[in-house]
């Protein structure tokens, strides 16, 4: 994985584009940690926001910073603000060649970070995701997915060409079996994803397991999302593809931004 510093920068980053009155969608995991440190820096500041956690750590490390948060239903209604942008991490990011990058060489971005999504012929677009190494997907997905803009902050160790990585699936408990027999079909091997510090599987926020399913090189996360999503049981999976906006990727001297 990416140093902290790395991780920190990307997060940062991000935190950066948060405005006054804004309502955040709050990520998990280690890098999104970061910008929710800075955002709780920036209300010490008085920036008023309000942040929308993605889990029981993403919420726990709001409080402890000071970031106020509100629950999704309180913003998406009818008539409600919505979600102004979601800072969140990822497993996996695909992107292009980097030649559209905008670069913050640690002042300001040179504001090229206008590069359309591309697609480098195997299906995988800038910008597709794998996520889900924290077991909070499922809520991570319908956050990033509401917000009308989408920030993805890693490190250059997640950077491919295309999606290989393995896939997080959230299974019913009971369905663990029939789903897992559903994904072998689909071409994939899952693994229970067993705990570290306690006895048997992980178990969710939701309560749910995890199905760690290796495909290999996927040529088309369309295709493996669809089919995913209609194995019986299965609550959601960790592929995100036409939902991120931007790329924040913390280097060792900098960040490069990239629209996709
Ligand atoms: O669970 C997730 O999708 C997280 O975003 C996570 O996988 C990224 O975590 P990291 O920033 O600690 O690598």
């Amino acid at each position: 994985g990416g140093t902290d510093a790395q991780k920190r920068r990307a997060g940062e980053s991000a935190a950066a584009a948060v405005e006054d009155g804004d309502v955040v969608g709050l990520g998990t995991g280690s890098t999104a940690a970061y910008a929710i440190r800075a955002i709780g820096r920036a209300v010490d500041s008085g920036l008023d926001v309000r942040g929308v956690p993605t889990s029981f750590g993403a919420r726990a490390l709001a409080r402890d910073h000071g970031v106020p948060i509100v629950e999704l239903d309180a913003v998406c209604g009818p008539d409600s603000p919505g979600i102004d942008l979601a800072i969140d991490g990822a497993d996996q990011v695909v992107l292009g060649d980097d030649s559209n990058d905008g670069t913050i060489d640690g002042s300001a971005t040179d504001g090229s970070a206008t590069g359309e999504a591309e697609t480098d012929g195997a299906g995988n677009a800038s910008g597709a995701l794998i996520k889900g190494g924290g077991a909070a997907h499922a809520r991570e997905k319908v956050v990033d997915a509401a917000a009308d803009r989408f920030l993805v902050v890693v490190d250059p160790s997640k950077r491919t060409d295309a999606l290989d990585a393995d896939v997080p699936v959230e299974v019913l408990p009971e369905a663990r079996t029939t789903a897992a027999a559903a994904i072998r079909d689909a071409g994939g091997e899952p693994a229970l994803r067993r705990a570290e510090r306690k006895d048997g599987p992980v178990v969710t926020d939701n309560g749910n397991l995890v199905l760690d399913c290796s495909f290999g090189r996927i040529a088309d996360p369309d295709q493996l999302a669809e089919t995913l999503a209609t194995v019986p049981g299965v609550l959601e999976h960790g592929i995100f593809v036409d939902l991120a906006d931007e790329i924040h990727v913390g280097t060792a001297d900098g960040v490069t931004v990239r629209s996709v």
